[in-house]
């Protein structure tokens, strides 16, 4: 029996794998299996298709859902023994069960605390992010800097920092979105983790020091320490300030056919992204936009941070409302509606560009038929 090995018709050409398999070749293969070696010819269509194929599924966590996810898991799980109470999103298939991954080499959870609450103080080599979707009284404490947190700021704890959270006694139940490139760290075989000797840490610094000092007005402060770390010294971006700037940003500018008006949470110092392995952006979504479809490399995981509308992913429909997640993996079509024929929208999402970036493979195409958009199949 022979096996043929071209299943793609564009395969059927020189420089593609198109060996038929005979009888000698399949002895040849058992020979080569008991040596820990194979033939490439086997793999090497499938190793190397002709443009990336994701095999993450576009999927969507409506927030009343999974809010009540959380309000459970704060009753059945107290937070000093979980570490951190986080109710996981994983992806609509079995793509990165292992790696406890939500979409390519990206971590979300949703993490829940309760005044009075806190996380324990630790460090890990893998960088996090939050957006905080609800709560009063909040704080973080990254490397003995505290930090302040209200509903839609963006927060950053960079790798290998110390870091401990929680909810001031007097405050609201806060859930917040974590983002983390855990599964990339440990695919890369590179992650460490410690613990901090005290379950908080002491504040090192006054309250708000970071964001006081370089989150302001393009202003930078002179006579105080360099600022030397590779992430942003910002650590906090306020949502009123990431609103006014995206509103201002509308008075003059069209924006993108595909985002609106969007902003990246920048490293002020460089202007690149706040972290090394991770971006963020906000995006505006004016009232009745109906953005053109496009697709790139990296994976995108979205929290609607106001509005309501539906985004085309891979030819699917996935409507959205006010803190609802979803994700677009790598090289999925995805095009942006805002339903609301008069008010904005906005979209908070995180992504994986940063390492696309620093290995050269930040590729985007647009969608060039039907006028920009996709075939909805539902
Ligand atoms: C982590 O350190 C936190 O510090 C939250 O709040 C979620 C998920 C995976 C690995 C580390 C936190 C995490 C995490």
């Amino acid at each position: 029996m022979t096996t043929k090995a071209i299943i793609d018709p564009r395969d059927d050409v020189l420089g593609r794998s198109r060996v038929t398999d005979t009888p000698e070749l399949e002895i040849f293969y058992g020979e080569l299996a008991k040596r820990n070696a194979g033939a490439f010819w086997k793999r090497a269509n499938a190793i190397e298709p002709w443009e990336p194929e994701t095999r993450y599924r576009p999927t969507l966590w409506r927030y009343a859902d999974m809010r009540a996810m959380c309000l459970r898991a704060i009753e059945l799980v107290k937070a000093e023994e979980a570490g951190r109470r986080v109710v996981t999103l994983l992806n609509d298939s079995d793509a990165g069960r292992e790696h406890t991954a939500v979409c390519g080499w990206l971590f979300s959870g949703m993490q829940a605390m309760r005044p009075g609450e806190i996380t324990p103080a630790h460090k890990h080599t893998a960088s996090a992010h939050r957006f905080i979707m609800e709560g009063k009284g909040a704080y973080t404490v990254v490397d003995g800097h505290p930090i302040t947190l209200g509903a839609n700021d963006y927060v950053l704890t960079p790798n290998g920092c110390w870091h401990d959270h929680g909810v001031d006694a007097e405050g609201e139940v806060s859930i917040w979105q974590d983002g983390l490139d855990i599964p990339l760290m440990n695919c890369l075989e590179t992650n460490f983790y410690a613990v901090y000797d005290a379950p908080v840490q002491a504040a090192t610094f006054p309250v708000n020091d970071l964001p006081q000092s370089y989150g302001g007005a393009g202003l930078r402060p002179e006579g105080i320490a360099a600022w030397d770390k590779p992430y942003s010294p910002v650590m906090v971006y306020r949502w009123d300030a990431v609103r006014d700037a995206l509103r201002n940003l509308a008075d003059v500018s069209e924006g993108s056919p595909f985002d609106g008006h969007m902003m990246r949470y920048a490293n002020p110092l460089t202007g690149g992204w706040a972290l090394q392995t991770m971006g963020a952006h906000m995006q505006r979504l004016p009232g009745g936009f109906c953005g053109k479809a496009h697709r790139h490399t990296g994976n995108v995981v979205y929290n609607v941070a106001g509005g309501h509308g539906y985004s085309l992913i891979g030819g699917q429909r996935f409507d959205w409302q006010r803190h609802d997640i979803f994700c677009v993996p790598a090289w999925t079509w995805h095009e942006h509606v805002n339903l609301d024929p008069v008010d904005e929208a906005f979209l908070f999402s995180f992504n994986d560009f940063p390492v696309m970036e620093a290995l050269g493979v930040r590729i985007e195409e647009v969608f060039a038929d039907n006028d920009g958009h996709q075939i909805c199949a539902l």
